[in-house]
């Protein structure tokens, strides 16, 4: 593929806070990717940029003769791309994502399809339903302490899927309206409100039961726990329902959760060092029920920090957030160790996204088992939508 010209410019994601977006230009035209931020973000994830978005937007622009230079074949090349231009993970991701575009465009591919021709499978989306921590302001002078409130929905197709997800998304809004308890929604589209975790779990069971009687359809619920974000080095402290534990206290109230309120899916349930309790909550879950222990802080899509938890038997899952590595060689590299050992891939959006779609294909063309992509919001609806517009063109 022959590059002509590589530029960066500032856009705003669906917070209003400007973010890095990349065009590359052609002879098929131009592509342009941009980048998601998180709010909660891990303490291992690479900087976002090398100095500051300004700097990252110059280098990148400063960069192009470089990468022109640069024949782009096939995916693998990314490393040329990696070597000529150092930047934060937020641009870097944004520059590779746009490159990979305009190379699915040179042979008129989707970029699912250059990553892998034969992808077939669809993910399960996990959609935050209800919000709390750090994505949410208090309503009535609180909020739940856990960061997101998961539904798992149980349908044939990914249409389906998505259809009861939204379901699930707007009797959950009815219950918390009904108990007057319901605020605006968060930077993920998802409820917020005055209720503290287990009054919220209440009310995603309530849901999960009706939409069983009325759809006959089975949704699974789940959470993100976020703990790094109210862990104070010490222990985990809890504000809406008062409680202060110590690590082996949080491993007991989780497991407790998971078994009370038959929880599929638990994300960070413990701060971003915590191997060896990550792995005790495993094993208390499996003697118990099946459930997902997920790493997103933990492992923060680092190939070092997988195996470090490999190693130690921490998790079963792992989100999958490009743009905390920024390399999508590095990214790759993680979903195929992942699936080599028998964890479970997210691909995942960020708490301030933009309308890139590049992640839907990255999660389809690397066949993730879930997505997590939030419900409700213009930035999160395209990359469902993105999904199913695949599903459609398989039949
Ligand atoms: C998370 C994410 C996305 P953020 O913790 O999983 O939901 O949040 O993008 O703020 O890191
Ligand atoms: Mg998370």
């Amino acid at each position: 593929m022959k590059i002509k010209l590589v530029r960066a410019e500032k856009i705003k994601d669906s917070r209003k806070e400007n973010t890095i977006s990349v065009f590359v230009k052609t002879e098929k035209g131009l592509f342009s990717a941009s980048a998601p931020a998180g709010k909660s973000v891990g303490k291992y994830e690479k900087p976002s940029y090398i100095k500051s978005l300004d700097e990252d937007i110059n280098l990148v622009n400063a960069s192009s003769k470089k990468l022109e230079k640069i024949n782009l074949s096939e995916f693998s090349n990314l490393e040329e791309v990696e070597k000529v231009v150092k930047l934060g993970a937020n641009s870097l991701f944004a520059l590779e994502s746009a490159l990979l575009k305009a190379l699915a465009a040179e042979s008129e591919e989707n970029l699912w399809q250059l990553l892998n021709e034969n992808a077939n499978k669809f993910p399960i989306p996990v959609g935050n339903c209800i919000g709390g921590g750090l994505h949410t302001r208090n309503v009535s002078g609180k909020k739940p302490d856990f960061q997101e409130f998961l539904i798992l929905p149980r349908a044939k197709n990914f249409l389906d899927r998505v259809f009861l997800m939204q379901q699930g998304w707007k009797l959950c809004g009815e219950r918390l309206k009904l108990r007057k308890a319901c605020g605006s929604l968060n930077d993920e589209g998802a409820w917020s409100t005055s209720l503290n975790n287990e009054q919220v779990l209440e009310i995603m069971q309530e849901t999960r039961e009706e939409l069983k009687l009325q759809l006959d359809n089975k949704i699974g619920i789940g959470i993100d726990i976020a703990a790094s974000s109210f862990y104070t080095g010490f222990i985990y402290n809890y504000l809406n329902k008062k409680q202060r534990l110590n690590a082996i206290q949080q491993v007991n109230y989780i497991s407790e959760l998971i078994n009370n309120f038959l929880l599929e899916y638990v994300e960070d349930p413990l701060n971003e060092n915590d191997f060896s309790n990550f792995k005790l909550l495993r094993e208390s879950v499996i003697r118990t029920r099946p459930c997902l222990i997920v790493g997103d802080d933990l492992t923060t899509t680092n190939l070092e920090r997988l195996k470090l938890a490999l190693k130690k038997g921490s998790i079963n899952g792992i989100i999958i957030k490009p743009n905390q590595i920024g390399s999508l060689i590095q990214t790759r590299k993680v979903v195929e160790l992942a699936r080599k050992s028998g964890v479970a891939c997210i691909m995942s959006h960020r708490s301030g996204e933009t309308m890139d779609t590049a992640i839907a294909d990255f999660a389809f063309g690397w066949q993730t088992d879930f997505v997590k992509f939030g419900i409700h919001g213009k930035e999160r609806e395209v990359k469902l939508n993105r999904l199913v517009s695949i599903e459609k063109s398989f039949l």
